[in-house]
Parts: C-alpha cells; sequence; structure tokens
C-alpha cells in the first residue's frame, strides 16, 4: 500500500443508484484540487473548515457534470487528520464515474481499501484497535457485535493497553535505576512489589484473554449444528426458531438431505444454524453423501443440538459417535415432541416440542450459555474480539512469567528489565505504538475502498 501526502479519492457510499453518492477526497492538496473543478459562490480555499457549500462540479473540459454539495474539513480535524472533502452528488454510479475521472486529472489517485482509516492512525487520530474496530463496527450485524465493536472504537481496550504498559514501564525503570545504583545496595522497589506488579497485570491479561472466547462468539456469531436420526424432528425445530417453513418437514425419514444454513439472533448474538441429514445406515447415495456432511457439520459446530425424539429414546449410539467428533461440552441433549409423551429422561438437557413452542426458553437459555460461557460481561467490559490482540496479550503473559522466573531465582536485573521491556513491546503492538508496514497492511486491507 501507497503512503505519503499524495490526494486520494473514492466513493464512499455503496456503489449503484441511490438518494446520494458521497466521494471522499484527502489530503494536503485535496480542497485545491477539488476546488479546480467545483463552481460555487465562494473558492473553497477560501472557506472554513466544517462548511458546507452548495455548488456545480465540471470537468476538465469545462462541461457540466452535476449540483453538488462540498463538506470541508480543514488539518487536524478531520477524519484523516489531513486536509479532506467530502461531495455529495445525487446517487448516480455514472456522475460518481465522471467526477472521479475529473479528480484524477487533476492530480489526484484513488484510494486503496482502509487508506483514509490508514492515514487517521499514521496521523495518530486513532490508536491501531480503533482502527480496527471501525471495520468492526461497519461489519456488525448483531446489537452484542456493535456494542462491542463500540467499546473498542471508543477506546475501551486501548485505556486498559496503556494501563498495563505504564505499570511496566515504571516497573523496569525502577529497577534499571536500581541498576545504576548497584555497588551503593539501595533498593527503590522490594522485590516482593515487582511481584506483586507483574501479578496484577497478569491477571488484567488473563482476563481479556478469557474473553475472547466470548468476543470472537459476539463478534463472529456460533456455528449450531441440528443433528440427529431421521425424523427426530431436526427441520421441524429450525422452521419454529425461524417462524418459517424453511426446510421440508415429513414423517418420511430421510427427507433432509443437504445442509440448510440459516442465521438466528437470540438477544444480539447470531447463532448460525446448520439443520442436517438425519444420520442412519442408508443405501441411497444422495442420502449418503448427506449423513457425511451431518458429521461434517459436528466437526465445524461451536454447539451441537443433538435431537432425540421423546417418543423413541435417547440414540445412545449416535451420542458416542459424536462425542468422539467433537468435545462432549459442545453437546446440548434436545428430546424433542414433549407434545406426544412427557416421560422424564435423566439424559435430557432440555425437552420441546417443535410443534407446539413448549421448553423453547430453557433451549434459548441453553444455547447462550455454551456460547457465551459463564463469565459476566457488563456492557462496560473491555473484550478482545481480534486474533492479533490474543497472540499479542499471550506473548506479553509469557514475557512476565519469565521475568517473574528470574526474580524468584534472583537473577540480575538487568534480566527482570529485558524481559517486562518486551512484554511492554507486546502490549505496544495491540495499540500500534510499535508496528511492522506488512501488519498496517494485512489490517487496512481488509477494510473497503472509501474507508
Ligand atoms: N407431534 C410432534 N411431531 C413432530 C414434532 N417435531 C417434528 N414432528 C414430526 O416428525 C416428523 C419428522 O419431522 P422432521 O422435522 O422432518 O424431522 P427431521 O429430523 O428433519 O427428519 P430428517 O430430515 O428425515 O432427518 C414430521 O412428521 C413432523 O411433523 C413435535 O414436536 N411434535
Ligand atoms: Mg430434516
Amino acid at each position: 500500500m501507497q503512503t505519503g501526502n499524495d490526494t486520494i479519492a473514492a466513493l464512499a457510499t455503496p456503489p449503484g443508484i441511490g438518494a446520494i453518492s458521497v466521494i471522499r477526497v484527502s489530503g494536503e492538496e485535496s480542497i485545491l484540487f477539488v476546488d479546480r473543478i467545483f463552481k460555487g459562490k465562494i473558492k473553497l480555499t477560501e472557506c472554513n473548515s466544517h462548511t458546507i457549500h452548495y455548488g456545480k462540479i465540471f470537468d476538465t473540459k469545462n462541461n457540466l457534470i452535476d449540483d453538488v454539495l462540498v463538506s470541508v474539513f480543514i488539518n487536524p480535524n478531520s477524519y484523516t487528520g489531513e486536509n479532506s472533502i467530502e461531495i455529495s452528488t445525487h446517487g448516480s454510479s455514472l456522475i460518481v464515474e465522471k467526477i472521479l475521472a475529473a479528480l484524477i486529472e487533476c492530480g489526484i489517485r484513488l484510494a486503496e481499501p482502509g487508506e483514509f482509516t490508514k492515514r487517521a492512525f499514521l496521523n495518530g487520530r486513532l490508536d491501531l484497535t480503533q482502527a480496527e474496530a471501525v471495520a468492526d463496527v461497519i461489519n456488525s450485524r448483531t446489537e452484542a457485535s456493535l456494542r462491542g465493536a463500540r467499546n473498542q472504537l471508543d477506546g475501551l481496550l486501548s485505556q486498559k493497553v496503556e494501563w498495563m504498559r505504564e505499570m511496566l514501564i515504571n516497573t523496569s525503570s525502577l529497577i534499571e535505576l536500581e541498576l545504576d545504583f548497584a555497588e551503593e545496595d539501595i533498593h527503590f522497589l522490594s522485590g516482593n512489589q515487582i511481584l506483586l506488579n507483574i501479578e496484577s497485570i497478569k491477571n488484567e491479561i488473563d482476563e481479556l484473554l478469557n474473553s475472547y472466547s466470548f468476543g470472537r462468539v459476539i463478534k463472529d456469531g456460533v456455528n449450531v449444528a441440528l443433528v440427529g436420526k431421521t425424523n427426530v424432528g431436526k427441520s421441524s425445530l429450525l422452521n419454529y426458531l425461524l417462524k418459517e417453513a424453511r426446510a421440508i418437514v415429513s414423517e418420511v425419514p430421510g427427507t433432509t438431505r443437504d445442509i440448510i444454513r440459516e442465521d438466528l439472533n437470540i438477544d444480539g448474538i447470531l447463532f448460525k444454524l446448520f439443520d442436517t441429514a438425519g444420520i442412519r445406515t442408508t443405501d441411497d447415495i444422495i442420502e449418503k453423501e448427506g449423513v457425511i456432511r451431518s458429521r461434517e457439520a459436528v466437526k465445524n459446530a461451536d454447539i451441537v443440538l443433538f435431537m432425540n425424539d421423546a417418543v423413541k429414546g435417547f440414540s445412545s449410539e449416535l451420542y458416542d459417535e459424536l462425542a468422539e467428533i467433537t468435545s462432549e461440552d459442545r453437546i446440548i441433549k434436545v428430546f424433542n415432541k414433549i407434545d406426544v409423551r412427557k416421560i422424564e429422561h435423566s439424559d435430557a438437557d432440555v425437552k420441546i416440542s417443535a410443534k407446539t413452542g413448549e421448553g423453547m426458553e430453557l433451549l434459548f437459555q441453553k444455547l447462550k450459555e455454551k456460547a457465551t460461557g459463564s463469565q459476566n460481561y457488563t456492557e462496560k467490559t473491555a473484550i478482545i474480539t481480534n486474533l492479533r490482540h490474543y497472540n499479542a496479550l499471550k506473548s506479553a503473559r509469557d514475557f512476565l512469567t519469565n521475568s517473574e522466573n528470574a526474580l524468584k531465582e534472583k537473577l540480575s536485573g538487568e534480566f527482570i528489565a529485558l524481559d517486562l521491556h518486551n512484554a511492554e513491546t507486546a502490549l505496544s503492538e495491540i495499540i500500534g505504538k510499535v508496528t511492522s508496514e506488512d501488519i498496517l497492511n494485512n489490517i487496512f486491507a481488509k477494510f473497503c475502498i472509501g474507508k
């Protein structure tokens, strides 16, 4: 990805027909360049920041393209921290194409994916976790994922990381000071106090690491496979949950052949449901393939709804087979059709009727419990949702453990200070205080153009 202070432009709204389209332009000369093709009551170069101006845009051969509204942002008070312009046009791809072509003729180049946000980061408008959160906010599909991404954008994670860094820097600078006074045997910080400091940072790190499975769930959703023998009511349950006749249901065993995938939102958590072919031995080659896919779905599932027919009882052989493919703590044992027969099943986690809806509240509760674990996250808890953050935290934790061992073994302060310094560097990577061009390119390439 190119960087530098050249001027970039891109369509910021979705392509196609709409009420308006917004073209974003950023760079030191953006106002000057746009002014060359804009005619309004005043020159854009003479406007104040945060003002909007009506006018017309012409191409470089002086043909009218469209009437527009132009918003002016003067550095550093813009999203990117540079001089920036937003041009609102009538929502037509042809108009957008023509204006972009005119801008390119003036010397502006098309922006790469995420380049506006990358500039915002490089200019210190956002740290790296906040820049990443911008993409997460855009991609959020549920209440919970949006809240998590918003918290990160508001700096909840950054604050926590900064606090840990500061604590590490203070601790290691006192150790280094002691090293300077080694001959006089002066101690600024007792070994015990250092251990306590390290311990409290490790606790914070552990809390964040533990939040990752929950964070992943709220960001990406959870895969739920509906699995069981034929005719137990898997497709009926899917239809009940979706409130529509999505899958074919029949009393003929082996109705579902292919996997049917649908989304369900329960209290802001996205459950990706996979209705599968009932598992049985069969000579039908299509059904056979379906059964292979059912097992595959179990492998990929975060949660397995293992469906049983309350009338026929628990399929313990199939359960044992599933428990070999996935871990038992992922399986919820469901007994369906309790409207027909209500008997005690000691194996049951939940008893439901896909026909009457009985027992569904408990099923939802079990699904949520399995998805989010037992941790208690409030709306304002910093959580991590990103593998990059997870790995950096783990590496910081390893360095802290090294420093603890060095302390216990009474190694020289230099070793302890070095480990603390490495831990601090790992934390700095999270917020982007230390980072490589490769990491940046990797992060911003996943953004959309114009963001
Ligand atoms: N009484 C009653 N019947 C049910 C219930 N759930 C499903 N059924 C009936 O059971 C039969 C099988 O239901 P399906 O949903 O097709 O079962 P399935 O597990 O998807 O079956 P396959 O796709 O063949 O593996 C149908 O006749 C449904 O109407 C229930 O809760 N109560
Ligand atoms: Mg079915």
